[in-house]
C-alpha cells in the first residue's frame, strides 16, 4: 500500500474528491496552507493499494489546473528601498508526495 498525500488548490479539491469518491478511493481531507503563498490550500491523505497507484495519479493530474497567481512581496528592509512588484507564480497543478505504507489497519 502507498500514501498519497497531494497538495491541491482549493479551487480544484471539491471536484477532485467527488470524481475519487465515486471511483472509490478512500481519502482524508485536511485544510492546509502554503508556506509561500500564506493562503489555503487542501491536502489529500489517499491511502492507495499499489495496482491503483497510477490511476490515482492520472485522475489528479487530469483535475489540478495550473494558475497563476500574482504576490505582491511584503515589505523587508528599509521602507524607502521597498518597491512593491507584483511577482507572478505558477501554482501546481498538484504537489503530490508518495510514501510506501509499512502497516493499516482499522481497528
Ligand atoms: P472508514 O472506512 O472507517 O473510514 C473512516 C475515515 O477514515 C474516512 O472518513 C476517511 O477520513 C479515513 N480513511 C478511510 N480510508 C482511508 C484511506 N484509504 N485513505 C485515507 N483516509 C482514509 P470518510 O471518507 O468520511 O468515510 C466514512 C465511512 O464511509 C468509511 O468508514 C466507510 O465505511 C464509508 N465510505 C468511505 N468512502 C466510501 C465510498 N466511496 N463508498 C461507500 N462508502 C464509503
Ligand atoms: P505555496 O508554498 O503557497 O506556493 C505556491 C507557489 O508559489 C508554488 O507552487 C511555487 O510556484 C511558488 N513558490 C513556492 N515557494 C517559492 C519560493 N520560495 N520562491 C518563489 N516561488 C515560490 P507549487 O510549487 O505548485 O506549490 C503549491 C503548494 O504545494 C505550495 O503552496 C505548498 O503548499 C505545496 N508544496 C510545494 N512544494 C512543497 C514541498 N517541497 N513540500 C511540501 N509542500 C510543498
Amino acid at each position: 500500500m502507498k500514501l498519497v498525500m497531494a497538495v491541491v488548490q482549493d479551487n480544484d479539491a471539491g471536484r477532485l474528491i467527488e470524481k475519487l469518491s465515486q471511483k472509490k478511493f478512500g481519502l482524508t481531507k485536511l485544510a492546509s496552507t502554503g508556506g509561500f503563498l500564506k493562503s489555503g490550500n487542501t491536502t489529500l491523505m489517499i491511502g492507495v493499494e499499489e495496482e491503483r497507484l497510477e490511476e490515482l495519479l492520472a485522475i489528479i493530474e487530469k483535475m489540478c489546473k495550473p494558475r497563476k497567481k500574482i504576490v505582491t512581496p511584503l515589505p523587508a528592509g528599509p521602507a524607502d528601498a521597498y518597491v512593491p512588484y507584483p511577482v507572478e507564480v505558477l501554482v501546481g497543478g498538484a504537489t503530490v508526495f508518495i510514501l510506501d505504507v509499512e502497516r493499516f489497519v482499522k481497528v
